[in-house]
């Protein structure tokens, strides 16, 4: 009943802000992404008989009840045991090979590596539906880095979340030539995390109702442009909607601003090269950080641009979905 996996972030191209079921992790609008190469999180699960309660390592400090973390973890898998029917405790091993809780989706990568792990350790014989909808279960954006390469999480109808998850739209090898270069302004926590982010401005944002309106939209012309391997227009896209999103955390009550002075240097740079023939575009998440998205060939010029702005940085590709490891951590 011991069991490892691995999976590696994704970011929204159309993103995910605001639930209408707090407690399934349903969305209100459905969201397209891109699971990323390199940076991954892996995690090792055993249920048996020796844990009097859930244990949890997370890059390798641990955790304890009553931490929001531990609760979090335990939480979901109260819903594992639930679907198992077991009551057997876990002891949980997870790390990172990149910076945590700083806008880089590590609860993505964590819970879709999570849900694999735990889908194997207790035998659930769930598929990719079925992992997405149990990834969910942990994390809204974990649902779509079950799949490799550009995924659609469906916001789905139902009250129960059985119609929500993610679906592939295309795997890791449809497109070689985009390349996302993710930026490091900072590597301090987060002043805000999502979950909360999320709920303050669906209850005080006045342009959430605009949000809504729009995002089909947005959805509609990612899927075209990744189906012609449109990147102007994917750019364009992902770019607005990612405006979008942060000008909705702009309007909350408190405002939500996770934008550093560098992250605007970034974003302003951006413009500069496109102004001077180098296509790229930027994206952002709930955090600092600035991912530019681009084509293979330009990123030797636009890491020239960059070098004084971001000291460090990742060029990634499209990269794989969850997947089972032999290489347990403990
Ligand atoms: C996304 N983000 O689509 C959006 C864009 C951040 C900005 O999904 O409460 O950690 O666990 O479902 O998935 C981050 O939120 O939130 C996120 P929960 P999650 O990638």
């Amino acid at each position: 009943m011991k069991a490892s996996a691995k999976a590696n972030p994704n970011f929204a191209l159309v993103k995910y802000w605001g639930k209408r079921d707090e407690k399934l992790k349903l969305p209100q609008n459905s969201s397209i992404s891109l699971t990323v190469s390199d940076f991954f999180t892996h995690t090792t699960i055993e249920f048996s008989e020796k844990y009097e309660r859930d244990e949890l390592v997370l890059n390798k400090k641990k955790y304890l009840p009553k931490n929001k973390e531990y609760e979090n973890i335990k939480e979901f898998l109260n819903q594992a045991r639930k679907i198992s029917g077991t009551s057997l405790r876990a002891k949980v091993v997870s790390k990172n090979n990149f910076p945590t809780s700083a806008g880089f989706a590590s609860s993505a990568s964590g819970f879709s590596a999570l849900a694999t792990a735990v889908n194997q350790a207790l035998s659930l014989k769930l598929g990719k539906k079925g992992l997405s909808i149990l990834a969910r279960m942990g994390s809204g954006s974990a649902s779509r880095s079950i799949f490799s390469g550009f995924s659609e999480w469906k916001k789905g109808k139902k009250k129960d979340g059985s119609d929500c998850f993610a679906v592939q739209l295309k795997d890791n090898n449809y497109w070689n030539d985009i390349r996302i270069i993710a930026c490091i302004i900072s590597k301090k926590k987060k002043s805000i995390k999502s979950r909360k982010a999320m709920r303050e401005t669906v209850k005080t944002s006045p342009m959430y109702g605009c949000w809504l309106e729009n995002i089909e939209n947005d959805l509609e012309k990612t899927r075209h442009a990744i189906e012609k391997k449109d990147f102007s227009l994917l750019g364009k896209t992902a770019e607005h909607n990612c405006l979008k999103m942060h000008s909705l955390m702009w309007t909350t009550i408190p405002p939500i601003i996770y934008q550093e002075p560098k992250t605007i240097e970034i974003i302003k740079k951006v413009f500069e090269m496109r102004d001077n023939g180098l296509e790229c575009y930027f994206t952002m998440d709930a955090g600092p950080q600035v991912k530019i998205l681009c084509l293979r060939r330009s990123v030797p010029a636009i890491i020239e641009n960059i070098l004084g702005i971001a000291k460090e940085r990742f060029v990634l590709k499209p990269g794989r979905g969850a997947r089972v490891s032999q290489n347990h951590l403990f």
